[in-house]
């Protein structure tokens, strides 16, 4: 498997409770170059555009409210077969069914607040990315 790209936000939540370092430390530890990396705020129509796919979801308006309540840390990581082991490394979506030692078992409280997000594809690693980075901004 070639080389390539995934994008990560450490979403409000993680932020808040001073994980920042912790699940750097542990994407770094689990082989992820960092190619790209800040510390942003999303407003309300940045979310609303960034999980569009949800948009007819009942928990749709919580997650909007919850992605901009607070900074965000935004990254992109460069690793073999990154979207499958970066999925692999934050574990379910709902913390309760994550596995042992995944960010999400470790960091997080909730399907809702769920610390980490990763992109589900490559297509989607690449819309992602250039949602938050400039080209300068990727290295
Ligand atoms: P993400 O996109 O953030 O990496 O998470 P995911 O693929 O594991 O989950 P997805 O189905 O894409 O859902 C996106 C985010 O919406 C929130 N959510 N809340 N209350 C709920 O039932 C519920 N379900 C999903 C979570 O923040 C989830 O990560
Ligand atoms: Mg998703």
């Amino acid at each position: 498997m070639a080389t390539n790209r995934t994008f990560t936000m450490l979403k409000p939540d993680a932020v808040e409770n001073g994980h920042i370092g912790a699940i750097l430390e542990k994407i770094n530890a689990s082989g992820f170059r960092i190619v790209a990396l800040k510390l942003t705020q999303m407003t309300t129509a940045d979310a609303q555009e960034f999980y569009a796919i949800h948009n007819e979801r009942p928990f749709f308006a919580d997650l909007v409210e919850f992605m901009t309540r607070g900074p965000i840390i935004a990254a992109i990581l460069e690793k073999e077969n990154a979207v499958e082991d970066f999925r692999t490394l934050i574990g379910s979506t709902n913390p309760a069914e994550a596995a042992e030692g995944t960010i999400r078992k470790l960091f997080a409280a909730s399907i809702g607040e769920n610390a980490v997000h990763g992109s589900d594809s490559d297509e989607n690693a690449a819309i992602e990315s250039a949602f938050h980075f400039s080209g300068r901004e990727q290295f």
